[in-house]
């Protein structure tokens, strides 16, 4: 039988949300058929909850398939719908940030606080020439500017491109020349892992190759020498002396919002392009159905950094649009304690936590007593975002820190969906550990095979989306030849997500990994994920990687990289036999074509930084191939260790 992907993995586990929640739930089951009757009308009920100057004439043109537009004809400010609409509510004094610094120091952001400095940067910006359609570039760290200064482009129209703090000079200018950035904004510094580290030095090397930027505005965070050049222009002499007073103007629905670029692989980084109505609309929309958001009373705190689409459609504009009150946090979770996160979900009584898998089996790995000194009642709703989260860390999570009865949210999207696509809601679904369950209301993805065709329920294959939506990716920035080859060639009118998955016996989605990580065994696609969760199943594995290496008798071989629990012991003949023991669990969980050739124990694993596991440097590992570029690696040195690690390892069979 010639299947497109293994399903291999089964779960039995369920759980319905609480009664008090899917009482009071936001959205309830109804908006399923609502948004099945008729899927436009929908949307446009969705839009109505932001305030346009303009109403569109029409919900979507897709005339010209793949190149949508949304709210054709609408105009509004995205800005505007995010700070000042709130403040002429009423809001103005409610807290918008509570901003928490790594080395401790704090700021209290209400609605009118942010309106001002974003007025303030409106403003400055203008006066330096910044005009709707210029594009503007943001290397900043975690702090309160970063989101200031993304408004400011959204309300000017200007658009911005974030670039995560932690990418290298060359990075940083490839992605500036690319978009043709005029304004740099960046910081002398930033906090992270109890060192204040650099960020102008790397844009003063950047810009050594960057013709078209005209000023640099710089804000002053850790104090740190900065050298000086006549483009630079320090934030508080210039942008804090503007005046406070902005009047916003309207701009088309497909105004230009703003290009991030997409990271992970070798080949030349795609900037992503999206724009205003329909972004904000499905990113405002999911935040307020997917966290069941009150903004009266929930304290909302999404880890991620603003460099990456989470944070900027989970930290800035979803909440924003949403009136929330969130926690915005600059540092590492593990400065200056392992307790960090817990310190401040205690503080704040954050009530919906957003974070990525890596971090929950981090913290699985430094063990259970480090939460359990804190008090996290106030958590009533979890989220998951970036990688499959293994069913063993969705229990970990939802026990340990959800105290056993919170919900938690597997939400599967991309930069390229501007939103979240696929997401158990939490006052209605029934969710199973490890599924990302139902496409939201209005979003239409499905599991096909090699041909395109649907696949039947327990059958794996492509995931795709097979109507447009709202906050979709409109093109890549200059490229549009690459945006339809990339995205919408590989099946007939269908977009491509690059992702396998599978649909349970009962028709539920589970994200199975990059379709290019799936392992040939034996002539069984075997996907990553599911070996992955079966290693991290048993009680002594906090993580795994898996990587299918070249195998003269199976084509390819399973080789996994396994990071132990705290407590587990691994020294000696205990590391051995937890190997052997490690590899029958696999074989008996999902049968005997996925066991491992081969299991390494490890300290750490090769991760970008936003925190995906990075599988093509383990297959080098795997195969014994040099390293090649490892510079997007959190830790380089991990690499290194593993390297040496293989030596010792044996591999039997
Ligand atoms: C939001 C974000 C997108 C890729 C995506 C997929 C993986 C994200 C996931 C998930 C399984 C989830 N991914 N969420 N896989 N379950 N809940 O992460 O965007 O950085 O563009 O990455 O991340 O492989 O295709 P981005």
């Amino acid at each position: 039988m010639s299947e497109t992907l293994a399903n291999l993995l089964k779960e039995t586990r369920t759980f319905p949300p609480p009664a008090a929640i899917a009482a009071a739930a936001n959205v309830t089951d109804a908006a399923y058929q609502e948004a099945a009757d008729d899927r436009l009308a929908f949307w446009e009920t969705q839009a109505r909850r932001l305030e346009w100057t303009k109403p569109w004439d029409q919900v979507l043109d897709w005339s010209n398939p793949p190149f949508a537009k949304w709210f054709v004809g609408g105009e509004l400010n995205v800005a505007w719908n995010c700070l000042d609409r709130h403040v002429a509510a009423g809001n103005g004094g409610k807290v918008a940030i509570h901003w928490e610094g790594e080395p401790g120091d704090t700021r209290t952001i209400t609605y009118d606080d942010l309106l001002k400095s974003v007025s303030q940067a409106a403003n400055y910006l203008t006066g330096l020439g910044v005009v709707a359609g210029d594009r503007v570039a943001i290397y900043l760290p975690m702090i309160p500017e970063a989101a200031v200064a993304m408004l400011a482009c959204a309300r000017l129209g200007a658009t911005h491109s974030v670039v995560f703090g932690g990418f290298s000079a060359d990075s940083l200018s490839n992605r500036i020349n690319d978009a043709t950035a005029k304004v740099v904004i960046t910081a002398d510094g930033g906090y992270r892992r109890g060192k204040p580290s650099g960020l102008k030095s790397i844009v003063d090397e950047a810009l050594q190759s960057t013709p078209s930027v005209e000023h640099v505005l710089v804000v002053r965070r850790t104090g740190q020498d900065v050298a000086w050049g006549e483009k630079d222009l320090w934030w508080h002499e210039t942008v804090e002396q503007a005046s406070t007073e902005h009047e916003a103007q309207a701009f088309d629905a497909e105004h230009p919002l703003f290009i991030l670029y997409t990271s992970g692989t070798t080949a030349k980084p795609k900037g992503i392009l999206h724009t205003s109505g329909g972004y904000l609309t499905q990113a405002a929309y999911t935040h307020h159905a997917v966290f069941d958001l009150k903004p009266e009373t929930d304290v909302y705190w999404c880890t991620a950094d603003i460099g990456w689409v989470t944070g900027h459609s989970y930290i800035v504009y979803g909440p924003l649009a949403n009136g929330a009150t969130q926690v915005m946090y600059e540092g590492t979770p593990d400065t200056p304690s392992k307790s960090r996160f817990w310190e401040i979900v205690d503080r704040y009584k954050v009530s919906i936590l957003y974070t990525a898998p890596t971090l929950i089996r981090t913290m699985m790995k430094w063990g259970a007593d480090i939460p359990a000194g804190f008090d996290l009642s106030s958590l009533r709703i979890l989220g998951s975002v970036g990688e499959p989260i293994n069913p063993e860390a969705w229990m970990w999570y939802r026990e340990t820190i959800g105290h056993n009865n919170t919900p938690v949210v597997d939400t599967w999207w991309q930069t390229e969906t501007g939103a979240i696509m696929i997401s158990p809601l939490p006052g209605v679904t029934a969710a199973k550990p490890g599924s990302a369950m139902t496409p939201l209301p209005g979003i239409v993805a499905d599991v096909v095979d090699d041909q395109g065709k649907s696949v039947p329920d327990g059958g794996g294959g492509y995931l795709v989306l097979r109507e447009p939506w709202p906050s979709m990716l409109r093109t890549i920035w200059g490229d549009d030849n690459r945006f339809v080859e990339t995205y919408w060639s590989r099946f007939d009118g269908m977009y491509f997500a690059g992702d396998g998955a599978k649909k349970d016996d009962d028709g539920h989605i589970w994200l199975l990994g990059r379709v290019d990580d799936v392992m040939l065994v034996s002539g069984h696609n075997i996907s990553t994920t599911e070996v992955e969760s079966a290693l991290v199943s048993h009680p002594s594995v906090a993580e795994a990687a898996v990587v299918g290496a070249t195998d003269p008798t199976t084509g390819q071989a399973i080789v996994a990289f396994t990071i132990p629990r705290g407590n587990v012991d691994t020294a000696g003949d205990a590391g051995e036999a937890l190997i052997q023991e490690l590899r029958n669990h696999v074989a008996k969980t999902l049968g005997p074509i996925a066991k491992p050739r081969q299991i390494m124990l490890v300290a750490e694993l090769p991760k970008t930084r936003s925190g995906k596991i990075m599988r093509r440097l383990l297959r080098d590992v795997a195969e014994h191939r040099s390293l090649g570029d490892v510079t997007t690696l959190q830790d380089s040195t991990v690499m290194d260790l593993i390297a040496n690690g293989m030596k010792d390892s044996k591999s039997d069979d």
